[in-house]
């Protein structure tokens, strides 16, 4: 159906859920939010919210793909386009990237090269859905950018800046997202700096609390009992290590793979287990409470239509598995149904 539709390791959001990812409300808010056009343009200008809705609008229907995994198809947008108000402004022959801020209090910030931002259609957004843009997702208006994952989409825009060089934003320096974030390429995050000789070290000392080790490839390793209480493991290779007792509370496992890992009796309490693939992994007593979840994997989607799903693309969980039921809401539905079947009513806190 939407299969040609859906990049690769993406799965859809539960039908009218729309996550909220990343930075949850803007800062306080001027009283008259205004879009300023700056950097590498003949003419720097800024537009009202007014001055904006006043610009011809185009509405686009957009495949929403989060690098956490879940997909959003046919959200539709209304708003301005970049070109008309570049138009306006006139990026000079210097300029050759394009940075949208935000008005958060981190500075949110992302950028892509100016003529991809014009190949792709970027636009300005306003309205979804036909209302006006709420605020958790972006409004009074964000920056939407199809064919690229969403982090390239910045929630309330107050500027762009024309740039001669690459600046990265918020996730492609502090996160390690990658920088073209093509989903049809799977562009997630760079790559691991860290070798695989490195990594064996690394991981030698059994303590790897709280380092920032992006990518580390734990593979095949007997790791039982491994400390990594609020480390930075986004993107790591976990697949069929043997991790029971570990405690990796607090720790950023964004996408990280634990496929047919052993994890049993493990904390992962209040971790952010975002896209993170527990396919085959076996989770029984493993702790997750407080846990972010979204596009967590816990059985493999392709397998979900069989009555007689295979043992080894499954997690393994009992009713020792701790999981709050509400963060079963951050699952897509079918991985919900097949996580909900495992919590007696009495774990869940
Ligand atoms: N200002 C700001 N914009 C942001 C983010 C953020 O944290 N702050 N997160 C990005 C990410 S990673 C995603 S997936 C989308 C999420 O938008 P949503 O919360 O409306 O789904 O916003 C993007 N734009
Ligand atoms: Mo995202």
């Amino acid at each position: 159906m939407n299969s040609d539709r859906l990049p690769p390791g993406q799965q859809l959001a539960a039908p009218g859920k729309w996550p909220l990812v990343g930075e949850r409300e803007p800062a306080p808010a001027a009283v008259d939010w205004r879009v300023c056009v700056a950097g590498l343009v003949d003419a720097p200008r800024s537009w009202s919210l007014n001055e904006l809705r006043e610009l011809p609008q185009e509405t686009r229907s957009i495949d929403i793909h989060c690098v956490t995994r879940w997909s959003m198809l046919g959200a539709k947008f209304t708003g301005v386009s970049l070109a008309t108000l570049l138009g306006d402004a006139r990026p000079t022959t210097e300029a050759k990237f394009i940075s949208f801020v935000a008005h958060s209090s981190r500075g949110h910030s992302t950028s892509l090269p100016l003529e991809e931002a014009l190949q792709l259609g970027v636009f300005i957004a306003l309205i979804f859905a036909g209302a006006p843009l709420t605020s958790e997702h972006g409004g009074p208006v964000r920056s939407v950018t199809p064919g690229r994952y969403f982090y390239k989409s910045v929630k309330w825009l107050t500027g762009i800046e024309l740039l001669a060089e690459d600046r990265l934003g918020y996730w492609e320096t502090s996160a390690g997202y990658h920088n073209r974030a093509d989903p049809w390429h799977e562009e997630r995050f760079v790559a691991s700096g860290i070798s695989k000789h490195d990594a064996a070290r690394i991981l030698a000392e059994r303590d790897i609390s709280d380092r920032d080790l992006l990518g580390l490839d734990g593979s095949d390793r007997e790791l039982t009992g491994l400390q990594a209480r609020g480390s930075l493991l986004r993107n790591a290779n976990f697949q069929r290590a043997r991790l029971s007792g570990a405690c990796f509370a607090g720790a950023n496992l964004s996408n990280a793979r634990f496929i047919d890992a052993d994890l049993r009796d493990a904390s992962l309490t209040n971790a952010d287990l975002e896209g993170a693939n527990f396919s085959g992994c076996d989770l029984r007593g493993a702790d997750l409470r407080g846990a972010s979840l979204f596009g967590a994997t816990f059985i493999e989607p392709g397998r979900l239509d069989s009555a007689h799903a295979e043992i080894s693309t499954a997690a393994i969980l009992d009713a020792n598995t701790r999981i709050d039921r509400v963060a079963l809401d951050a699952l897509t539905p079918q991985q919900a149904e097949f996580v909900a079947r495992f919590l007696d009513t009495d774990s869940s806190s």
